[in-house]
């Protein structure tokens, strides 16, 4: 077996994929050296895998295969990398070097590489139980309301801040898997499971005097998503990781994380072709029922998993429309909506009766992150998305029983202050709905976040604040844009934390507290340990799923 294989699988702490080894070059791709192809092949994995795949078959962005980008030469695709597209592509011109794009251009123009693939018997051999479950504190140890904690991304220092939602102070750093992306809680409120690009899965128990990290498993090569089980009787017993790379998910111990059972997410797409790459986008946990929602971006299906008997086990796959993406439930709990964003659609999906809903057609690229529920004054219980590819927000009815003429139709679309969003925000007790913009190339709209108020929707009229959430951060001047990304509510809902994501590692960032009713800063979060925060977890509100 290849030495870089070989390394990948007996190294937990495995950033990239060994991208040296394997195919041929076609022969009028443009040459790079084995070093610069190498370099290119580790870029790709670190900034365009996410949207385009590792395959490059493209999803939520274009096909990057060589009888695509040959077309388009070298100069054309180096323009796209540098400046970014209007369809939401982002620039990276503050990022890479002028040789490094350069050296990408060429890098495209080669055929894609198959990483290898990775089983139960690997994810066991990285498996660390840390600390085993009977070692563990049989009381809470320390003063901390854990219930307002907020586990913040670090993303490119591949690391989590713990930070004290009452006190504003950092409680606790964890060291986690590479350019780490998201967090969720167990049903008890104990463990935070943390996922890493790199698939490297970390339980961090906060029942210790400082919150101490309990078990690790790398449970992919590229992984995006965690859950945690939440029905009744099966509360914190299992986890679940969803990779990008194999296209696969993984059944783990909720409290142990020891791999369980392995599903690959290959086969035929909505439209009954073979797709080799299907990956794993969003997962959520029913509360209602034993089974995970499991969203497969490229095939364009949902996977009801039934995980009460993991040896019989059993999927109900709903057809919805492509490329999966994110969602989140609807006020009752009873839906599961879910972006399908090269469609421009929303899928919906009904947990109780465990089938397809609707399909609503929206503006282009919808990206709502979880979604936010609201009361709208006309139109009742809605949800909201945000877009990548428009600058608006729609607001979809969700109450078939009360309401049918509203019910799964776009009822409205307000305006936000930019395209290139990534997620909307509200919170039941607040009468704020906020959306952020933080990959629009414009520094300006990618430092500033529209917020409506809820009551006023039913007026036409109703008019947005946008407040330059970048400029109250008072980072002075910073290479790269200052994007302002994810706001997350506190536990009581009466603030709203955004992030000030500078995208470079040796650049400040910082977290801005807005007060929910004033609207007004009420503390900036400024430590030079807050590398690069991006992503933002409330304790409460990630584990009772309210937004
Ligand atoms: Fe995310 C959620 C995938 C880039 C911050 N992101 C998700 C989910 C998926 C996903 C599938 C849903 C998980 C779930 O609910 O189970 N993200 C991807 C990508 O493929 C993409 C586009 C490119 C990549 O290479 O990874 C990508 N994501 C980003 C970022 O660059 C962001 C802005 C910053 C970061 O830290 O990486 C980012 N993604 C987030 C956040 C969530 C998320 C904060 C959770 C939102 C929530 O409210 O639950």
């Amino acid at each position: 077996m290849h030495k870089g294989i070989l390394k990948a699988r007996n190294a937990l702490a495995l950033a990239t994929l060994p991208f040296a080894m394997g195919a041929a070059f076609a022969a009028d791709a443009p040459a790079l050296s084995a070093e610069a192809k190498a370099a290119s092949g580790k870029i790709y994995f670190e900034r365009c895998a996410g949207c385009h795949g590792m395959l490059r078959k493209g999803a939520t962005g274009k096909n990057l295969e060589p009888a695509n980008t040959a077309k388009l030469g070298s100069s054309r695709l180096e323009k796209i990398m540098s400046y970014g597209t209007e369809g939401g592509m982002p620039n990276f011109d503050d990022i890479l070097t002028k040789d490094e794009l350069k050296n990408m251009a060429s890098y495209l123009q080669m055929p894609p590489e198959a990483p290898p693939e990775w089983s139960l018997a690997d994810m066991k051999g990285t498996w660390k139980l840390h600390v085993p479950v009977d070692q563990r504190p049989t009381k809470k140890m320390n003063n901390v309301n854990l219930n307002n904690i907020f586990s913040v991304t670090l993303r490119d220092a591949g690391e989590v801040a713990l930070i004290d939602g009452d006190t504003k102070k950092i409680w606790g750093i964890v060291k986690t898997g590479y350019a780490v992306h998201i967090s969720r809680i167990s049903l008890s409120g104990r463990y935070i499971h943390v996922v890493g690009r790199d698939g490297r899965l970390d339980m961090i128990d906060l029942w210790y005097e400082k919150p101490t990290v309990v078990a690790t498993v790398k449970a992919g090569f590229e992984s995006r998503s965690v859950d945690t089980s939440k029905a009744k009787g099966f509360e914190d017993k299992y986890a679940v990781v969803g990779s990008y790379w194999p296209p696969q998910y993984t059944i783990l111990d909720g409290l142990t994380l020891e791999p369980l059972k392995n599903v690959s997410t290959r086969g035929t797409t909505v439209d009954g072709a073979y797709h080799p790459e299907p990956r794993v986008a969003s997962i959520l946990a029913s509360t209602t029922k034993p089974e995970f929602l499991v969203s497969v971006k490229e095939t364009g299906m949902v996977k009801m998993v039934d995980y009460s008997d993991l040896t019989n086990l059993r999927e109900t796959t709903i057809n919805t429309a492509k490329f999966l993406h994110d969602g989140g439930y609807d006020s009752s709990k009873r839906y599961f909506l879910v972006a399908a964003n090269a469609s421009n659609k929303i899928a919906v999906v009904d947990i109780k009766e465990g089938k397809f809903e609707a399909l609503v057609d929206t503006a282009k690229i919808p990206h709502p992150g979880r979604g936010a529920n609201i009361n709208h004054p006309k139109y009742g219980p809605v949800w909201a998305t945000s877009h990548l590819g428009a600058d608006v927000i729609t607001l979809i009815g969700t109450d078939p029983k009360g309401r049918p003429e509203h019910a799964w139709k776009v009822v409205q679309e307000l305006k936000n202050h930019g395209a290139n969003s990534l997620f909307v925000k509200t919170h039941p007790k607040s009468d704020n709905l906020w959306a952020d913009s933080p990959l629009n190339p414009d520094p300006k709209l990618a430092g500033s976040v529209t917020v409506y108020k809820v009551s006023e929707l039913g007026n036409p009229d109703a008019k947005s604040e946008v407040i330059d959430i970048a400029a109250a951060a008072n980072l002075g001047k910073t290479k790269g844009l200052q994007r302002v990304v994810q706001g997350e509510y506190n536990e009581k809902g009466d603030e709203i934390w955004y992030s000030v994501w500078t995208g470079n590692k040796t650049e400040p960032s910082a977290i801005v507290v807005i007060d929910d009713k004033t609207r007004k800063v009420k503390q900036v979060i400024k430590d030079k340990r807050l590398v690069t925060p991006t992503g933002k977890f409330n304790v409460h509100n990630t584990q009772h799923d309210v937004y």
